[in-house]
């Protein structure tokens, strides 16, 4: 089937086509001119460290597009935090890879900046269940990347059913609007019951109650509907609407507990950043949060060239030579030469990910999650 959309194909990705025009007039130009010189470049953001770490993430999309080129590749693990410095290193001859720099830098730049967004919303709340609802603010053929970002953050789940399926996860959910829309209003207590009724018994029973009438009429409503049934509630009050939202979050609290629901929790969504997760997380058990993750800019990923068959050679603003960056005890990342001797007791970040085109790392999502969660124990992230 041809494709209807527009997005670029796999295979496009993986030839080589998805690439910045330059590319292939450099390619052109090199093999008319008979040069194809061996060399490392490297993909860094900001040269020096700032003070202000960031997630790497995106790492296994990229490793495939070396696959079976005569390239040895080397990048931090994904989940990695780090300031500065490279974050993957390619050696190999230019020609090999050079068509890639597009597709390399578009898959780690965007995942890294969801996955770094995602994990200050993680630090915001960290004993709230916090889910990820972004998916609607991206093209659907990047969701996956969306959810994984979200899951390597240490976010409790997602909601996009297709991402789901990518990552081997199943996505979450109960109700939205048009659900109590379509039951009309007055009639919302025909819609909890119906979803109680129609939907498996894993799934919760997570009441949206903010429709049609204020919070705390909803709640005690969907309380009285579906009784002990009823797990949640869902607050999504629309901005216009919102006033004081930790006051009205904590309204519903107190008339649940005065009607004996202390255990039916209370999810918000909507709008929601660090900022609000910080001044809620007290009142409220959970939160849903989108924009304030596929709303982060991509990285300013660059990839440079920083020697030439093995002589140190960089453009201005860039620094030469093929180097190493390392966790140093005190919780700080060390940017060095690769032949210069390690800070001590320092571990070193970038490690072997393609060696003669052979994708020789393992890719696991939970490991991920666990190394970002030690990263920002160990650097005491923002
Ligand atoms: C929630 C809310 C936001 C969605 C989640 C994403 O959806 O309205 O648009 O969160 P974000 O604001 O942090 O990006 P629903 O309440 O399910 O939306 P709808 O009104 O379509 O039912």
């Amino acid at each position: 089937m041809t494709n209807p959309f527009d997005t670029v194909s796999a295979d496009a990705i993986l030839d080589g086509t998805a690439t910045d025009a330059y590319f292939e007039r450099t390619e052109r130009t090199l093999e008319h001119a008979g040069r194809n010189p061996r060399v490392v470049a490297e993909v860094t953001c900001d040269q020096f460290p700032t003070g202000e770490f960031q997630a790497f993430a995106g790492v296994e999309d990229a490793a495939q597009l070396f696959e079976g080129r005569d390239v040895d590749v080397d990048a931090l693990r994904e989940g990695r935090l780090f300031d500065g410095g490279p974050v993957l290193r390619i050696e190999g001859p230019y020609l090999e890879f050079a068509r890639f720099e597009t597709s390399l830098l578009g898959f780690l730049s965007g995942a890294s900046a969801f996955t770094t967004n995602a994990l200050r919303a993680r630090k915001a709340a960290p004993e709230s269940l916090v889910l990820s609802f972004g998916a609607r603010h991206v093209h659907p053929a990047i969701t996956p990347v969306v959810e994984r970002a979200g899951l390597v953050a240490g976010l409790d789940g997602f909601s996009h059913v297709a991402a789901g399926e990518v990552l081997g996860r199943e996505a979450g959910g109960t109700m939205p609007h048009a659900l109590m829309i379509c039951f009309g209003r007055g009639n919302q207590e025909a819609a909890w019951a119906a979803f109680d009724e129609a939907v498996g018994e894993d799934v919760p029973r997570v009441a949206l109650c903010d429709t049609f009438t204020d919070e705390k009429d909803e709640t005690i409503r969907a309380a009285e509907t579906l009784g002990d049934a009823l797990d949640s509630v869902r607050l999504d009050t629309t901005g216009s609407r919102r006033g004081d939202f930790r006051h009205i979050v904590r309204e519903v609290r107190w008339e649940l507990d005065a009607r004996g629901h202390e255990d039916v929790g209370i999810f918000l969504s909507g709008g929601l950043t660090p900022e609000s997760l910080r001044n809620l997380r007290d009142v409220a058990d959970g939160f849903g949060i989108g924009g304030y993750v596929t709303d982060a800019d991509p990285f300013d990923f660059g990839l440079d060239i920083v020697a030439v068959d093995g002589e140190p050679v960089a453009k201005r603003g860039k620094l030469s030579g093929t180097k190493q960056v390392y966790r140093t005890p005190d919780g700080r990342h060390h940017v060095g030469l690769a032949a210069a001797d390690a800070p001590a007791d320092a571990e070193p970040l970038l490690e072997p990910l393609v060696r003669d085109g052979e994708i020789v790392r393992e890719f696991d999502i939970d490991e991920a999650a666990a190394r970002a969660r030690a990263d920002v124990e160990a650097v005491g992230f923002e």
